[in-house]
């Protein structure tokens, strides 16, 4: 049986727990506690940079959330979740890779940040919000009058973007200005396969309060692993 190395509310692994729902396919699912147990023994020799998602397929490893995603796309085709037309599945990849590398970088800051209000803003929070802002902004015109970015088909897109977007207004960033975005995504988090991922409240504001500190475990622990590479050469 397929297994997924995850944590509920890893942006990365999330999508990857979607795309396994939404193709119907039988899974376990492995917790990872990323307050360290990402640097055991055993885990860093699944995925040696300490992250999740990874997915087991028999005997064969795959790191890396959007090569996950094409893996099961590739090895288990039906329901397809991506489209063959040229230019419908250059659309899917700028919404995939625009939702990590500019998404969800701002998303990392205002979640920070929140949890900091007390504190003086730094200029980091304005460009945060100025980046969410240009992000969902490039989002709905690609969006368009579609129901899903890829014209009638429900795709990778979805499954990444659709994953991140719903959670801008706990961040202060209403999707009062994205009102086909903000739609799309109602439309999404109907299904009962998005239900199935939901974090409940208790479960989002107990993640917001970690972020303050696992940023400085991880420091540590790779601190520590650093030293010990650098002794082994
Ligand atoms: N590029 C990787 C990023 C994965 C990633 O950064 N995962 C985070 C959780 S959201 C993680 O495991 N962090 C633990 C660590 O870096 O030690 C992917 O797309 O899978």
């Amino acid at each position: 049986m397929l297994k997924l190395y995850y944590a509920r509310p890893s942006a990365y692994a999330r999508p990857v727990w979607l795309a396994l729902l939404e193709k119907q396919l039988p899974f376990e699912l492995i917790p990872v506690d990323l307050g360290g147990g990402q640097f055991a023994p055993e885990f860093l020799a699944l995925n040696p940079f300490s992250h999740v998602p990874i997915l087991v397929d028999g005997d064969f490893r795959v790191i890396e959330s959007l090569a996950i995603l094409d893996y099961l796309e590739a090895r288990y085709p039906s329901p397809s979740l991506l489209p063959t037309d040229a230019m419908i599945l250059a659309k899917v990849r700028m919404v995939q890779l625009v939702t990590f590398n500019e998404l969800l970088p701002a998303i990392v800051k205002l979640l920070i940040q929140d949890e900091n209000s007390n504190e003086e803003q730094s200029a980091e929070l304005p460009y945060a919000q100025l980046r969410a802002g240009n992000t969902l902004s490039f989002l709905e015109d690609l969006l368009g009058n579609c129901p899903y970015f890829a014209g009638e088909q429900l795709t990778l897109a979805e499954i990444v973007a659709g994953t991140l977007v719903h959670l801008m207004p706990y961040l202060g960033v209403p999707l009062t200005n994205y009102p086909k975005l903000k739609d799309w995504s109602e439309r999404l988090w109907v299904r009962p396969t998005w239900q199935q991922i939901a974090l409940s409240a208790e479960e989002w504001s107990s993640f917001k309060r970690r972020m303050r500190v696992i940023p400085k475990i991880w420091q540590r622990h790779r601190r520590q692993r650093m030293k010990a590479l650098s002794q082994k050469t």
